[in-house]
């Protein structure tokens, strides 16, 4: 079949991301003998114009749309794609088939399928079931079977089963360089899943709980193309926890070492798997700055939050990245369940302490259907039975609700390096722009500590 692959994420903060997901599907697609063509929105001054363009010029059979985003999960400041989502399959939708997916879409799949009008959706990996659900439109056959797939007007299909194997993206079809130049890196994933339970995640649920490895040799040889065919110098592990299961972070280092790959990277680890060796091996792989998924820096808050490590574990491991002189950023979450002023001023206190070179946060906890967290919400009288999540909606902690934001915007003016998206603090799309100037590869957070100028407070 002729088809069209649209990625719909027009996002560009913190920068604009390589449409990794929809890669992996042009590889299974092509392998089963598809024609592909692709248009990726992000760079697309016009969206609806380069779609009328690509219909009129390709005239697909079936358009593949992915959806990443649904929002900016940003308190305040919160926006929606949604609506650009509908411009999209509204103007495919007479044309060709159209078919939706992708991590976004997969959070809450009925819901977005009777929202934004596709023909079919289809929850969780796309490599597998995609070509299935195409020979199904080809051939005959019923596509309410298929696992994951998602049909109109019904509110129940065949749960998504993972895939056999991980296989290699194809970035041919998409502009790798100019993510490169405008987004300052590659990205790259070497496993999927997450076996921890944070109570607000949709990690665990998108990718399942069980870790599924790439084989080494696969991941080396795709840096190998990244690098050789090109040019990327810098690459992001999009891995949920790159450093778990630690031997194999291990492994892959040795490897990418052996290799002599010439490219830097980063990733999400977590501070309980962080030892003197693996911090090492990291480094000498190309490391060159590392992101905690911390959250809170008081003891109590990571109970609430369900997260597996302690606070002396966000000490130690930051303690180790200063002496080993890498960049690290702690990402934290204020106003979760039980959330109080006092345990808003002990993470401020506790980063204070560990010095990292950037703290990202966020105020209120974006609420997801199947968390934990929706299950606090209900029970707290944040949510009510039956409503709808598509539309974005934050559990704040009653106790602290009234006075969140004023107190971290006070508090993070104070220091340097805290950043806090939702309230402008020490960020906004001005400053994100100005930053995208300095030739930096990698996160733009590095620059942090180079910049020594006064604190940006709220427009
Ligand atoms: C790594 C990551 C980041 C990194 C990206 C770094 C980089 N250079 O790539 C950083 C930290 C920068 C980031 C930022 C943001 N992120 Co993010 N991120 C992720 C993460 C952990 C992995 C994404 C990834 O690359 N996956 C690997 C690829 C292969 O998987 P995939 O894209 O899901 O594609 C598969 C399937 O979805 C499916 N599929 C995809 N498209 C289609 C289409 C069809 C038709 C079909 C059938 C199937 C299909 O098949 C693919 C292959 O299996 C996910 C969470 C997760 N575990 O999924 C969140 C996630 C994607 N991010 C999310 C969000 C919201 C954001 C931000 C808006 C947050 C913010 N305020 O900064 C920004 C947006 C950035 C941007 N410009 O778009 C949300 C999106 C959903 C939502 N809640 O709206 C997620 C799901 C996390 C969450 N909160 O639930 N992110
Ligand atoms: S926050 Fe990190 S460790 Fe916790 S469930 Fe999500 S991906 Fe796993």
């Amino acid at each position: 079949m002729k088809l069209l692959l649209i990625s719909a994420n027009r996002e560009r903060d913190p920068y604009p991301v390589f449409p990794i997901g929809l890669a992996c599907l042009a590889g299974a697609l092509e392998a089963a003998g598809h024609l592909l063509t692709a248009l990726d929105l992000c760079f697309e001054a016009d969206p609806g114009r380069a779609i009328s363009s690509a219909l009129d010029e390709h005239q697909p059979d079936a358009v593949v749309i992915s959806l990443r985003n649904l929002d900016n999960v940003t308190w305040p400041g919160s926006r929606s794609y949604l609506d650009g989502v509908r411009d999209i399959v509204s103007l495919c939708h007479a044309r060709a088939v159209t078919i939706i997916g992708g991590s976004g879409f997969s959070l809450m799949p009925v819901e977005i399928l009777a929202s934004v009008g596709a023909h079919y959706g289809v929850a969780a990996e796309g490599e597998e079931v995609l070509p299935r659900l195409l020979d199904c439109l080809e051939g005959g056959g019923d596509a309410a079977l298929l696992p994951g797939v998602v049909l109109p007007g019904k509110t129940d299909f065949m749960p998504p089963l993972p895939l056999s194997a991980i296989g290699t993206p194809d970035r041919t079809l998409f502009d790798v360089a100019r993510y490169c130049r405008e987004g300052g890196m590659a990205n790259l994933q070497t496993k999927r899943g997450c076996p921890y339970g944070c109570i607000y995640c949709t990690y665990p649920l998108l990718e399942g709980r069980c870790m599924r490895l790439r084989p080494i040799a696969e991941i080396i040889a795709e840096i190998r193309t990244l690098v050789d065919g090109y040019g990327v110098s810098y690459l992001y592990f999009v891995d949920d926890i790159f450093n778990y299961p630690p031997d194999f972070a291990e492994e892959l280092c040795l490897a990418m070492i052996a290799e002599r790959l010439a490219v830097n990277w980063s990733a999400f680890i977590n501070p309980d798997f962080v030892t003197p060796r693996l911090l090492q091996l990291m480094l000498a792989a190309g490391c060159d700055a590392v992101e905690y998924g911390s959250d809170s820096g008081s003891s109590r808050m990571l109970k609430a939050l369900g997260k597996s490590f302690t606070v002396d574990s966000i000490r130690d491991s930051s303690r180790l990245c200063r002496e080993f002189g890498v960049d690290f950023a702690h990402y934290i979450l204020l106003g979760g369940p039980g959330e109080t002023r006092e345990t808003v001023l002990e993470t401020f206190a506790l980063m204070d302490e560990v010095d990292p070179t950037a703290v990202i946060t966020m105020t209120g906890i974006r609420i997801y259907p199947g968390t934990a967290l929706e299950q606090v919400a209900l029970r707290d009288g944040i949510i009510a039975p039956g409503d709808s999540l598509l539309e974005p909606v934050f559990y704040i902690s009653p106790e602290i609700r009234e006075e969140l934001c004023d107190l971290v915007t006070q508090e993070a003016l104070k220091r340097r390096t805290w950043i806090v998206p939702g309230l402008e603090v020490n960020i906004n799309s001005a400053m994100l722009d100005a930053l995208r100037m300095f030739p930096v590869k990698g996160p733009l957070w590095k620059l942090m500590k180079r910049l020594g100028r006064s604190r940006v407070s709220p427009m």
